[in-house]
């Protein structure tokens, strides 16, 4: 009797928590219908929680190995003003990447999990910052091309479901957009310069077209989380269509510039009022995302490198933290 009498407690134990969690997810599929945001202390589904640190994680990663290519031109920009302005742009990736890791700390993922995912290859970082910069005018190239591909990918995140990450991005893309046009800028001073800089600011052009058309990921048929993270409105549009979007945007822009895009199939199609483009080379995406792009390797070295080196400063955080009676860092 008493064995009976347990089973029916755990039985309707059961049966009312998942009446609860029915509860709970109705609240959280009518929140993100009626675009409202979800927040770090709302119930959520343990895959969205999962699908947003993966995103955001990645994200974040992006940025902080996305200050390596740019800022091995620190110490040889041809000027004051220029060097500056890189410097100022290279940090500000630095605090993209700190708001980021705030971020998905708010879903319960600590930033040294999150590092050490990344150190040791189980996190991915964007694919575009596996090449090399080769000369002065790949900043300009990175700025117009990279960081233009990034706004155009990230201001529909700024409409993210999940509340601290689209509130991360307003500030994100507001410097993304100085970051554009710096570059955008630094290009048209090439074009317009001798034919020497033309020529190299044609080549940056040319070698980093079609990896920031890579940048907005596989094509829809192939993309693995798209569906979802559309239905949970974490992404708000598909990868081709941003990566069009992109195109679209970049076509005139290469005109004023008096650079050329390197795709000889990229033509205005009138019926669908958009640029027709090229095929992309998708084994050239999958072999960098498995670790064999050019630059791949010293990213990562660089990365462990510049963690280990920050040990002391970690340290020294916490002591001060732990002296001053604050939660260590
Ligand atoms: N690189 O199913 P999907 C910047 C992975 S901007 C590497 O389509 P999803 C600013 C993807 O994670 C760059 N991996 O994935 C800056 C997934 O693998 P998983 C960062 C890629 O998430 C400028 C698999 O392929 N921006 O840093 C890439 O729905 C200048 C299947 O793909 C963001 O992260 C790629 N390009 O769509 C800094 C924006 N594409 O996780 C310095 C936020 C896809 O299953 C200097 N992220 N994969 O192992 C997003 O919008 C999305 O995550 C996408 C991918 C669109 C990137």
């Amino acid at each position: 009797m008493a064995t009976a009498a347990a089973h029916r407690t755990t039985a309707e134990a059961q049966a009312g928590e998942a009446e609860r969690t029915a509860a709970y997810e109705a609240a959280f599929d009518a929140a993100v219908a009626a675009d409202e945001r979800i927040e770090p202390r709302d119930w959520m589904p343990d895959a969205y929680r999962a699908s947003l640190v993966r995103q955001m994680a990645q994200h974040a990663h992006s940025e902080i190995i996305g200050m390596q290519p740019e800022a091995n031109w620190i110490t040889r920009a041809p000027s004051l003003r220029r060097k500056a302005i890189l410097m100022a742009k290279v940090q500000d990736e630095a605090g993209h990447g700190l708001y980021l890791y705030s971020a998905a700390e708010t879903l319960g993922t600590g930033r040294e999990e999150l590092l050490d995912k990344l150190h040791s290859g189980r996190q991915k970082y964007s694919s575009i910052f596996n090449y090399p910069t080769l000369t002065w005018a790949d900043v300009g190239a990175i700025g117009w091309l990279v960081d233009g591909a990034a706004i155009t990918n990230q201001v529909p995140l700024c409409r993210c479901s999940y509340g601290p990450y689209a509130r991360a991005m307003v500030r994100i893309c507001k410097e993304e957009s100085f970051h554009q046009r710096q570059g955008y800028e630094l290009l048209l001073h090439l074009s317009k310069g001798t034919p020497e800089q033309h020529a190299m600011a044609q080549d940056a052009v040319d070698r980093w077209w079609w990896p920031s058309l890579m940048m907005f990921g596989p094509p829809d048929d192939e993309s693995a989380h798209s569906a979802q993270s559309m239905a949970w409105k974490i992404k708000r549009h598909s990868n081709d269509e941003l990566r069009q979007r992109f195109v679209d945007i970049a076509v005139p822009q290469a005109e004023a510039l008096g650079l050329t895009l390197p795709d000889p199939d990229l033509r205005w199609n009138e019926e669908r009022g958009q640029y027709d483009f090229g095929a992309i080379d998708w084994d050239e995406f999958w072999n960098v995302l498995k670790g064999n792009g050019p630059c791949n390797e010293q990213r990562i070295s660089q990365r462990r490198t510049a963690h280990e080196e920050g040990a002391w400063v970690r340290e020294a955080a916490s002591a001060y933290a732990a002296k001053h009676g604050k939660a260590a860092a």
